[in-house]
């Protein structure tokens, strides 16, 4: 009995000593986001991402991802990544803007990324986004990293 609850404790201590630094989403079979801002505060070094897809249909058809970019570069690398294919996730190899990105993923699956906070400037203009062909206009939202 004891041992258990030693061990709870510690977990419950090394999830709070993260969790600003852990955020989550989910996305829906009706193309939308749960929220229009996500946010970390600048001291984070690295960033703990988790989506989940609530709906129920696959990928190729309503798949969804969450993309980081500057707020400025969304059109052309969402355009881009259209033709990218979902095989790259609808991202274009090797793309520089992105700043982080998850896989696509389909109704009822979660996708969980770690990214490094090294390429963001406390303050700047960031935004999320899905790339699934389409999406972009529609599921976007702040990344507030300040
Ligand atoms: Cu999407």
């Amino acid at each position: 009995m004891f041992p258990r609850i030693a061990a709870l404790g510690l977990a419950t201590l090394s999830l709070g000593a993260q969790a600003n630094c852990n955020i989550s989403v989910d996305a829906t079979d009706a193309m939308k986001y749960s929220s229009n801002t996500l946010s970390v505060p600048s001291s984070c070094k690295e960033v703990t991402l988790t989506l989940n897809h609530t709906g129920s249909l696959p990928a190729a058809a309503m798949g969804h991802n969450v993309v980081i970019t500057k707020t400025s570069d969304i059109q052309p690398v969402a355009t881009e990544g259209m033709s990218a294919g979902l095989a790259n996730n609808y991202i274009k190899p090797n793309d520089s803007r992105v700043l982080a990105h998850t896989k696509v993923i389909g109704g009822g699956e979660s996708t969980t990324i770690t990214f490094s906070t090294a390429n963001m400037k406390a303050g700047g203009d960031y935004s999320f986004f899905c790339s699934f062909p389409g999406h972009w206009a529609i599921m976007k939202g702040k990344f507030e990293f300040i």
